[in-house]
């Protein structure tokens, strides 16, 4: 016979074994959407100790919805081998311009994250940082449902040695900064232009302060480029990109 009390025990004691073991991370990574979950896939794979954190119960962040609800994403040519790294099937509309749907791209990224080793804590919100000595060293994470309700109930903390804001269009995490007079300004995403909205979210991919790297959105949020509309290539290349720097700065 089934144990009720056995199915409740199995579920408490690996989730605190997993939250128990992820306390102390190379890699915090802040929000499960495309950006987020590929720095930590390449991370994971590149040996790195590493947990996403998401407020929201379900992962993968603007991808679901493609355009307007239009389930579908556009890829550029830079960035296709990155769909080809997770086994994303995808059609080249006109060259240089390739179309996936939104649901493979979503449930591939995030069965390829976690089977890379990594972690994913949803319903979990980062609501500070942990600044010492001049440097991010971790981060304060809360229940979402705490935060929702507004009930007054501390948080807790996990240490890392980088944590990367990969919160979207309001760079939430690097938002903490600027209220504690940390960093000077956040001016916010600009009006649409594709082109220089994927070129600049890949180049302003990059730690905006000692131990914290913004990627996707939040790097364009953070630096005021154009935002791009529904093609996510700049997404992918801005999460390699973030996980090769702090893989290599890891090593030294
Ligand atoms: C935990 C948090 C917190 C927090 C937020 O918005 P996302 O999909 O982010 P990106 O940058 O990887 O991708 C952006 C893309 O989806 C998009 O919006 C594009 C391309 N827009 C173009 C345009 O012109 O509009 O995911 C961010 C995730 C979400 O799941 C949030 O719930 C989560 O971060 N999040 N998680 N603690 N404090 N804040």
């Amino acid at each position: 016979m089934l144990r009720d009390v056995t199915i409740s025990r199995a579920i408490i004691e690996s989730y605190f074994h997993d939250l128990l073991s992820n306390l102390e991370l190379d890699v915090a990574i802040v929000g499960a959407g495309p950006s987020g979950m590929v720095a930590a896939y390449y991370l994971a794979k590149g040996g790195a100790k590493v947990a996403i954190f998401e407020k929201k119960l379900s992962i993968g962040g603007g991808i679901w919805g493609g355009a307007m609800g239009f389930n579908k994403i556009v890829v550029q040519e830079d960035a296709r081998e990155i769909l080809d790294e997770f086994g994303i099937r995808y059609e080249e509309f006109e060259k240089g311009y390739y179309v996936a749907d939104a649901i493979e791209v979503a449930s591939t990224i995030a069965s390829k994250t976690v089977k890379a080793g990594v972690k994913i804590f949803n319903m979990i919100e980062v609501e500070d940082l942990v600044v010492k000595d001049g440097k991010v060293s971790g981060i304060v994470i809360n229940w979402t449902p705490v935060h929702m309700t507004g009930l007054h109930v501390d948080p807790l903390t996990v240490e890392s040695k980088f944590v990367v804001d990969s919160t979207g269009h309001g760079a939430q995490v690097t938002q903490y900064l600027l209220k504690r007079g940390l960093i000077k300004n956040i001016p916010g995403e600009g009006p649409m232009w594709a082109d220089q909205g994927e070129k600049l979210t890949v180049e302003n991919t990059k730690e905006v302060f000692p131990g914290l790297y913004v990627t996707g959105m939040a790097a364009n949020a953070v630096s005021g480029a154009p935002r791009m509309g529904p093609i996510f290539g700049g997404m992918f290349l801005s999460g390699r990109k973030a996980a090769k720097e702090i893989l290599s700065k890891l090593k030294v």
